[in-house]
Parts: C-alpha cells; sequence; structure tokens
C-alpha cells in the first residue's frame, strides 16, 4: 500500500508518496468522494512522477459533477462504489428526503458540473472564436472563488484567492529601467493590483535588495510577483538561468513563463528548479504582437504541454481563453483603453473585450500604466474596467 501526503514532510525523505513500490509497477488509487477529480489527478501525478503506472481508481461516492469524465479525458477509469443518484433514491425511498430536496439537490448537480480536461477548439479555429455557440459555452464560467478550489497549484489557487479578495484581475507590467522608480510605482499602485510582472533584465541598476524590497511590498500589498523572463532554451540550461546568475529569478518570483519552442524539456528543466519551492510557470501559447508565429498547432501543442504538467502550469499567455478546464488562468497582454497599435507591432485590445468577449481572466497593462500623467487613477480605471467585465459575465 502507497500513501499520497498532500505535501512534503519538512523532515526526512520529503517524499510525496510513502510506502515500498518498485518503478513501473501499477497502482490502483483508492478515494472517498470524487467531485471535480483534482484530487485523485495529483494523486496520479504524484505517483507518475516516481514511476508508478495508474490507469483506474476507486470511489466510494461519484457526485457525478463531471469527475469521470475528467479523469477519463486523462487516460484514468474510474469506478464508483455509489453514486449520487442512487444515494438520493435509497434515501427518497426510505422516507428519509423529501422529493422536494431531491430535486434542489439535482439541479445543483447539473448547473455546477465540471466540463472534461479538453484542448478547447478555439483555440486553432478562427471561424469558432467569435460564434455565439462558443460565447454561450464560455457564459458557464465559474467564479475566481470556485475556480480556486480546483487548481493543482498552490499558486494558481493564490492568485484567483488575490483576485476575488481584492476584487482585481489587473497585473501591472512594471517594465520601468530603475529600481527605485520601479518600487515607487508599485508601493503606490499596489492595492489595485493582483500581480506585478517584471522585466528584471531591463533594470540598469538592479541589485539583490531590489528583490527583496519587492518580496516586502508584495507582502504589504498581497500581489504576486510574475518575472516575464520567456524562458526558451533546453532544460539543463533553464534550470542554471532559473536559479543562479545574478537574478536568480527562483528565489523571488512566484511565476515565470516560458516559450515551448524547446519541447516540454525547458518546463522539466524549470519544473525541477522551482515546484520545491512553491513555484509555478505558465506557458506563452500566444502573442499579442503583429506577425507572431504562436497560432495554430503551436497553440494546441502548448496547451498540451500545460495539461501534462499542471502541478508547475499554472496558465497561459493568450489573447483569448483557450483551455477549458478552469484550473488554467489566462493572461493577456497588450492591453490598452483604446483598441490599436504601436509603433513596433504591440497590438492593443480593451479590458471589456479581453475579458468579457474573449473570456481571458487577466489583463496585463505596462505603458498604460506607467505612462499615464496619473499612473495611480490610471490603474484604479484598468482596474474597475477589467473587473466590471468579469462580473459581466455572470449577468
Ligand atoms: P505594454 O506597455 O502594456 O505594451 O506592455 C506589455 C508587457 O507585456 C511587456 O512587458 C511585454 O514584454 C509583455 N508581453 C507582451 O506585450 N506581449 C506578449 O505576447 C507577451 C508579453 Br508573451
Amino acid at each position: 500500500m502507497l500513501i499520497r501526503r498532500k505535501e512534503a514532510k519538512d523532515y526526512g525523505t520529503k517524499k510525496l508518496i510513502e510506502g515500498r513500490f518498485e518503478q513501473g509497477e501499477k497502482c490502483l488509487i483508492i478515494e472517498d468522494v470524487v467531485t471535480s477529480g483534482t484530487s485523485v489527478m495529483e494523486t496520479v501525478d504524484a505517483l507518475k512522477s516516481v514511476g508508478v503506472v495508474v490507469t483506474d481508481a476507486v470511489v466510494l461516492l461519484d457526485r457525478e459533477q463531471g469527475g469521470a469524465d475528467r479523469l477519463s479525458s486523462q487516460g484514468i477509469k474510474l469506478h464508483s462504489v455509489c453514486t449520487l443518484t442512487k444515494v438520493l433514491d435509497i434515501l427518497q425511498k426510505a422516507d428519509k428526503l423529501s422529493a422536494e430536496m431531491v430535486k434542489k439537490v439535482q439541479t445543483f448537480i447539473s448547473e455546477n458540473k465540471f466540463e472534461p480536461i479538453t484542448v478547447n477548439k478555439r483555440a486553432v479555429s478562427d471561424d469558432t472564436r467569435n460564434s455565439s455557440e462558443s460565447n454561450k459555452r464560455n457564459k458557464k464560467c465559474l467564479k475566481y472563488s470556485e475556480r480556486q478550489d480546483l487548481c493543482y497549484n498552490v499558486n494558481g489557487k493564490k492568485l484567483f484567492a488575490i483576485m476575488e479578495a481584492k476584487k482585481t484581475n489587473l497585473a501591472f507590467s512594471a517594465d520601468l529601467t530603475y529600481s527605485q522608480t520601479l518600487l515607487d510605482m508599485v508601493d503606490c499602485i499596489g492595492p489595485h493590483v493582483c500581480m506585478v510582472k517584471t522585466h528584471v533584465d531591463i533594470l540598469d541598476d538592479f541589485t539583490p535588495q531590489f528583490t527583496e524590497q519587492l518580496k516586502k511590498l508584495a507582502s504589504k500589498h498581497n500581489f504576486m510577483i510574475f518575472e516575464d523572463r520567456k524562458f526558451a532554451d533546453i532544460g539543463h540550461t533553464v534550470k542554471h538561468q532559473y536559479s543562479g546568475g545574478v537574478h536568480r529569478i527562483s528565489g523571488w518570483a512566484d511565476i515565470t513563463n516560458a516559450h515551448i519552442v524547446p519541447g516540454d524539456g525547458v518546463i522539466k528543466g524549470l519544473k525541477e528548479v522551482g515546484i520545491k519551492e512553491g513555484k509555478s510557470c505558465v506557458l506563452i501559447a500566444e502573442m499579442s504582437s503583429e506577425g507572431n508565429l504562436a497560432t495554430g498547432d503551436y497553440t494546441k501543442a502548448c496547451l498540451k504541454m500545460g495539461e501534462e504538467h499542471r502541478d508547475f502550469v499554472i496558465g497561459y499567455i493568450c489573447q483569448s481563453r483557450l483551455s477549458t478546464d478552469p484550473a488554467f488562468i489566462h493572461m493577456t497582454p497588450g492591453v490598452q483603453l483604446k483598441e490599436g497599435i504601436d509603433a513596433l507591432g504591440q497590438k492593443y485590445l480593451t479590458p471589456h473585450e479581453v475579458i468579457a468577449n474573449k473570456h481571458s481572466d487577466v489583463i496585463i497593462v505596462g505603458r498604460g500604466i506607467y505612462s499615464a500623467e496619473d499612473p495611480l487613477a490610471a490603474a484604479k480605471m484598468y482596474q474597475e474596467a477589467g473587473y466590471k467585465a468579469y462580473e459581466s459575465q455572470f449577468d
């Protein structure tokens, strides 16, 4: 028998899987209740990471909210001892539950189903992108608070929790070149953002103290730090780029990102460093710049890699929602209050277009804030526009 720990003990072997096993051995998972299937998938991932094969899981009660389909799409067959329908039937026949209550529960279950984990075809088909059918499907989106429970990585949960608590889906892209200017601006607009994104390599006066101060501001204002490093090399190299050099990114950035051009070795390399430090990654599935090549099959392959590494990958940089798995967070750069294009091909969409129409989750705004006459007032405007657009999806 093997046991999966929820967290590695901070003493001893630090293993997530306890027990005796040989690589390549098969293991059956036993669970008490399945709702979305997330917990079973986490166990599958932990077992796979140590070379144990899993194809089946047994559950005492299947709440029939889509968990079986989600697991099946990941190659896991779920066998349930009992389903919620059976339990309701037994209780009603034994006069323990009124017909009215049974109906209420059935309605709740049918309205709160989790969609199977699949690659959304909108990733490769522009024709369907604006179709009313796909818009209708996306209208059924879940609230941040509901999605946070489905995340596979602690940083995904944390980001959703911050967005809900601070009522903001605004990420500030702090592309400033002097540390103190950047820190002062972040201190000023910190209450209005869920995340601050940096390009630490454009700072003219970088010192390790800069990252210490940024971390302090992140605690003070409750935002996450995202270093937009865009790793794009083989696994062995990115491991060093992520943990070492002058910037030591894995030590202070909660989230970083990667291009998938090298294949999933880039994710594996980053994961080796980041996962034990509680860090996470987003994959660049699409870009905002004119003529970029991150489209079609490339985007599709990116989503697949994200799903395969969902213990570390929390979402995608993209121009619209791509994955139907509500655990993944979609972040969109190229946002200003007016649509347009800059002199170097950066294309801009409005917060409303990005969140309400394209169903992304986070707007990433740089010059729209730091080049504004009053950056604080601008940040408030973007916060309000982004959050209103999010809420409009539930009207
Ligand atoms: P802007 O000033 O709002 O245009 O800044 C956008 C930021 O997002 C900037 O840091 C870019 O490097 C970053 N970005 C982007 O604009 N488009 C992309 O596709 C990706 C990142 Br990936």
